[in-house]
């Protein structure tokens, strides 16, 4: 398109946004630091930007002729779009001060579905995320949107609009606030089908708007609970379903200062207010227009999904306690003996010596390396944990004294900050204090030489402990004690310290957001229980960072290190990297879990939808502590939570110290019934599998919510108890005490019970279905195939097993799938070295059309070829172009079950199966 098109657009939006003004209350609530509960006419009167309404009691925004931006001049026009010059119309009207005079808006077109708004200071340079996004090389020719702003001379508005609908995705409203410290962008949405947003506290997957509700985010040691908090990562990303058709489009606000969101009605309609404390206003809208097709749009940005090791996707087992190999073996003996499927087992804290980093304790686990290759002789991995921060004792302790050597460490941004009873030779670093016995220092992983350094002592470590994956913890950064007297846990009889944050405009910044008024922040301070936001962080081009900008960047520049770091640990193999904290673009590093739960049933359902999310955020590999970390699960919340469990993408069983056993055996109930759940996941793994490799290849998600398969079905929309492995497999945990059944949502289709194979409804129909204590609910979906292997305890035996697939067909006696398959482990997965078959069956016909090289497919077989809702007897059955006898197969007229005894092998590539 070229620049006279642009432009045209643009006048096209100016018109629009003209109709579309001035029918609205846009009511504002003015942003109190202490909260709302302040607001009153003489603190409303404190800010020149707000004005009290009498009549309604309540404290608003000003309107945007008196406290917003005016349009000024005409566009210019770019290479991908355009510019806008914007003035603030009244430099003493304000909210904390400092107020930019002069902004740009900027309109950068990027790919037809793929719009970036930028509105930054016009005169200097201000703090921008620094980590890469990936964007095409020619922008789009034909958007799927208009932009619209105000005329010259006008309060500053702008909108996004979808060509095809001519719906609004993006529609400002009230004034723009952009000042030092506080930036304010307010939005009708096109409805309230809102999702995304975290990490946080949702009790429901969609959004609610009344009564109005507002999160913030900004990473954070903070467990699961039930108040509007941050918690531990930040993904300033939401998606909309824009109509009943289901047309979806999603925003990344690409910012990475503490924020907030308020969602609340502006009479009828559904709005959005946006906050944040720093750098500018970045956004990315992705227009889909389908849920999935968003998804794939935005991770194509961020960076599509890591895929896992095969054995990653096997059972883990963890707590924090074992406290001694004896305690890790008597549990693993448990599990052995029970015939639980397990692939990896992981070690916390407890393991080390003093709590120090790579090292473990010499007396309670002085035959680690010993357990290590009992675990690896029954093909189970081994998952150790890391904490950032590392002891200040260079004397003695060689991976403090090698950071230092390199310069590694967090800095403060000034010499005079530095405390008068700085730690000996720890130079000008801030110093800290968590789990070890003796302050600590933060690792700067921001920085090349940091990654280098922490490489290096993976690799050293390996040498001793013979790990396989790593998990890495505290990475908000976590601080104890921070802006208190001391550390909850500093040894008795020392004199009391802590890290104490100076009195600056970085560490008490005059909005410090919603989250210095939640959870258990002590202090009520931005810095709480982490390091100080004056402190300092370098890249390797020689720039500068206040803490205060990066600080939630910590764990995803952590979890880039540890990825680079287990390369080196593990040539040519997909590194597992565990990680506590994550930013966009984690997905294509690490797996996450949820965090401290405990073991509640609400954070069963909670654990649904942080799931939920995190495939939205493009990290699908993801799970919840299952049985709860905190707290003691009884036999059936523990039951329960193993069978959701078992379908989590990552599934893990962990809890706290001091707590007692959950691992599944410690009940005969649970010990049973996840001895099925697991093995029937194990069963599937060859799907889950595929849907791994599809995603990070496709950057399509793998658990899903039912509007992403149904984006038209309104009842789909609500439901966040429900969940899909891609659109094959629908889970319907029982997440109620006591319940023995539950009301299941099947939308429009055929569904089959997974394990007896029934046809179990015939959507779109709601039905209470039986669920005692031993079952979970689990439906395949007409249309689909499954592959699947029979399964053993670990996958390294089941990954032997012939294969099978399960064909389940749909109302016109169709379905399609794939089955992938490679060596499980290996980085560069080239097409040559792996099998891929896509299957379809139409008209009577299987055809299976595969591409594959010899090595990870040799002595492999499909064995299985299982159809159901097949509706009679076959006269013939037909396999590459010979018809079978009897023996070769076989019919259940009740169940509509048509089953093939096969022997093909996968190194055979093609295969036709003809039904008459
Ligand atoms: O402050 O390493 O979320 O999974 O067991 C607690 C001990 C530190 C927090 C993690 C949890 C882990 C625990 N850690």
């Amino acid at each position: 398109m070229g620049s006279v098109g642009k432009l045209a657009a643009v006048l096209l939006g100016l018109v629009a946004l003209a109709n579309g003004q001035g029918l609205h209350k846009e009511h504002l609530e003015c942003p109190f630091p202490e909260g709302q509960d302040v607001s009153s006419e003489s603190e409303c009167a404190k800010y020149s930007a707000c004005m009290w309404e009498a009549d309604e009691d309540a404290c608003h925004m000003s309107n945007d002729q008196l406290a917003g931006y005016m349009v000024q001049g005409e566009p210019e026009v770019t290479a991908t779009g355009y510019k806008v010059s914007l003035v603030k119309e009244d430099p003493s009207v304000t909210l904390f001060g400092e107020d930019v005079a002069n902004l740009i808006f900027e309109v950068i077109n990027h790919e037809d579905y793929h719009l970036q708004i930028k509105i930054y200071d016009a005169d200097s340079s201000r703090y921008e995320v620094p980590v890469d996004l990936s964007f095409p090389d020619e922008i789009g020719t034909d958007p799927l949107y208009d932009v619209g702003f105000s005329e010259e001379g006008k309060p500053f508005h702008f909108n996004v609009t979808r060509k095809t609908t001519g719906t609004f995705v993006f529609r400002s409203i009230g004034p723009l606030t952009f000042e030092e410290h506080f930036l304010q962008l307010s939005t009708h949405l096109p409805s309230d089908y809102l999702y995304g947003f975290g990490e946080n506290t949702h009790r429901s997957f969609k959004h609610s708007f009344e009564p109005r509700t507002t999160f913030p985010i900004f990473a954070r040691d903070q467990p699961v609970g039930y108040e509007e908090m941050n918690e531990y990562g930040t993904h300033p990303y939401y998606s909309v379903i824009e109509d009943d058709e289901g047309n979806t489009h999603s925003v990344l606000i690409w910012n990475s200062n503490a924020l907030e969101y308020s969602t609340f009605m502006d009479d009828v309609d559904p709005s959005m207010t946006i906050r944040s404390i720093g750098g500018i206003i970045d956004l990315h809208f992705f227009l889909g227009p389908t849920p999935e097709e968003v998804n794939s749009q935005y991770v194509g940005m961020i960076g599509r999904s890591a895929f896992p090791n095969y054995w990653s996707l096997g059972f883990h087992l963890s707590r924090w306690g074992y406290n001694s190999t004896e305690g890790l073996r008597e549990v693993r003996e448990r599990m052995k003996a029970a015939g639980i499927p397990q692939d990896v087992q992981t070690c916390d804290i407890d393991y080390m010596d003093k709590k120090r980093d790579f090292t473990y304790d010499p007396v309670a686990w002085a035959d680690f390396a010993d357990l290590i290759d009992d675990l690896h002789a029954d093909d189970v991995k081994l998952t150790l944990i890391l904490d950032p921060a590392l002891v200040i004792d260079f004397d003695n302790y060689a991976p403090a004294s090698r950071g230092r050597d390199s310069d590694v460490f967090v800095k403060w941004m000034s010499p005079d900050l530095v405390p008068e009873d700085q730690e000996p030779g720890a130079n000008d670093y801030v110093t800290g204090y968590v789990w070890p016995d003796e302050k600590v220092v933060f690792p700067d992983f921001m920085k090349p030489e940091t990654q280098t350094w922490w490489a290096n002592e993976l690799k050293e470590f390996h040498k001793v402990l013979p790990y396989d994956s790593i998990w890495i913890d505290m990475n908000e950064p976590a601080n104890f004690g921070t802006n208190l007297d001391q550390p909850w846990n500093w040894p008795e009889g020392m004199d009391p310290w802590s890290l104490k944050c100076p009195d600056n405009e970085w560490d008490l910044p005059p909005y410090p957001t919603k989250m210095v008024r939640v959870g258990d922040n002590q202090s009520k301070k931005i810095s709480d229980k982490t390091i100080c936001m004056s402190s300092q962080h370098q890249d390797g081009h020689n720039n500068t960072f206040l803490h205060y900008d990066v600080h939630s960047l910590y764990g995803y520049y952590e979890t880039l290190a540890t990825y680079i770091g287990l390369q080196e640990v593990f040539p040519n193999k997909r590194p597992t990297v565990l990680s506590r904290s994550t930013f966009p673009g984690s997905g294509s590093m690490a797996i996450h879990w949820l965090g401290d739960n405990s073991a509640e049933w609400e954070q069963m359902h909670m654990s649904i939808i942080g799931m939920l999310e995190m495939n939205l955020f493009g990290i699908p590999m993801v799970g919840a502590d299952i049985c709860g970390f905190f707290g003691e699960p009884d036999m059936e919340l523990c039951l329960r939570w193993m069978q959701l469990g078992a379908f989590y993408p990552f599934s893990r069983n962990h809890n706290t110290i001091g707590t007692a056993h959950q691992d599944p055996g410690m009940w005969p109930e649970v010990e049973e019934n996840s001895r099925h759940y697991l093995l029937l996941r194990y069963k599937f793994l060859p799907y889950l599998y595929g849907l791994f490799h599809y995603a990070h290849m496709h950057g399509s998600s793998v658990v899903r919510p039912l509007h992403n398969i149904f984006p038209s079905d309104l009842t789909a929309r609500d439901i966040d108890d429900q969940f899909f492995w891609a659109d094959g497999i629908m889970v319907a945990p029982v997440i109620t005490q006591g319940a023995t059944s539950r009301d299941v949502y099947f939308p429009q289709g055929l569904w089959y019970d997974l394990e007896n194979h029934n046809l179990a409804a015939t959507g779109p129909v709601t039905l209470n279905v039986d669920a005692p204590l031993e079952v979970l609910p689990l439906y395949v979906r007409g249309g689909v195939m499954l592959a699947y292997q029979e399964p053993e305890v670990t996958t390294t035996k089941s990954r032997l097993n012939p294969f099978g697939m399960i064909i389940a067909l749909d109302e016109d006696q169709y379905a399609s799938g794939s089955l992938y398959w490679d060596a499980g482990d290996e980085l560069n997965h080239v097409m040559d070295e792996v099998y891929m078959s896509h299957m379809t069956f139409a008209n009577g016909s299987l055809i299976s059309q595969s591409h594959h090289s010899t090595d990870p497919v040799a002595g492999l077989y499909i064995s299985n070829l299982e159809f159901l809702g097949y509706p009679n007897i076959p006269s013939s059955v037909i396999l590459d172009g010979v018809e079978q006898p009897e023996s070769e197969w076989e019919y259940d007229a009740d169940l509509q079950k048509l089953v093939l005894f096969t022997d093909i092998p996968l190194e055979q590539g093609d295969f036709t199966v003809t039904l008459a």
